[in-house]
């Protein structure tokens, strides 16, 4: 069985539904068993900052799939929430992110794990470290934990626990 981390994000409305339909379809597959999921907060936009604030968890997740066919279900619920690729880090209705993958570190064309930019973005960090703390990112000697406390504070002023019975 693989042990997998993944980050889901949104800033298109109903952006709390499109969380949970994502959920909802992995969920689905008799090939992967949700174990544990973050609280969901509300963050500001990274790189491209002239769009809509995000909401973004992370899972933790079992899997038969390999990596390669976990990226192409990922794929396959963004595509049908609706997912359209126009602008690189723009609006999403859901972006699914594998972060980290048993131990394994790859890259390839479509896919590299852990996710290259994992370790600096608090919209990772501050929900992966609520579920795995301790966990070691592989091709970093350093926890999450450690990654989150490198962090700017600057980084971490505008991501909010966001109240799911909103
Ligand atoms: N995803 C991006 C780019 N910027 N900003 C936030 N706050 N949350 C995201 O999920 C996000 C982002 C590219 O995938
Ligand atoms: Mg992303
Ligand atoms: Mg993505």
């Amino acid at each position: 069985m693989n042990h997998v981390y993944i980050a889901l994000g949104t800033n298109i409305e109903p952006r709390n539904q499109h969380l949970k339909s994502a959920m909802e379809s992995l969920r689905a597959s008799e090939n992967i068993t949700i174990l544990n999921r973050s609280s969901i907060y509300q963050t500001a936009p990274v790189g491209y900052t002239d769009q809509d604030d995000f909401l973004n968890m992370v899972i933790e997740i079992e899997t038969t799939y390999a990596s390669e066919e976990l990226l192409a279900v990922c794929q396959q619920v963004e595509q049908e929430l609706g997912r359209k690729r126009e602008i690189r880090f723009g609006p999403r209705t859901i972006d699914l992110d594998i972060l980290v993958y048993n131990e394994e570190n790859k890259n390839s064309e479509h896919l590299s794990i852990p996710h290259p930019r994992m370790h600096e973005r608090g919209f990772v960090l501050i929900p992966l470290n609520e579920i795995a703390p301790e966990l070691i990112i592989p091709s970093t000697d350093k926890t999450v934990k450690e990654w989150l406390a490198e962090l700017p504070e600057q980084d971490k002023k505008d991501i909010n626990k966001w109240n799911e019975s909103e």
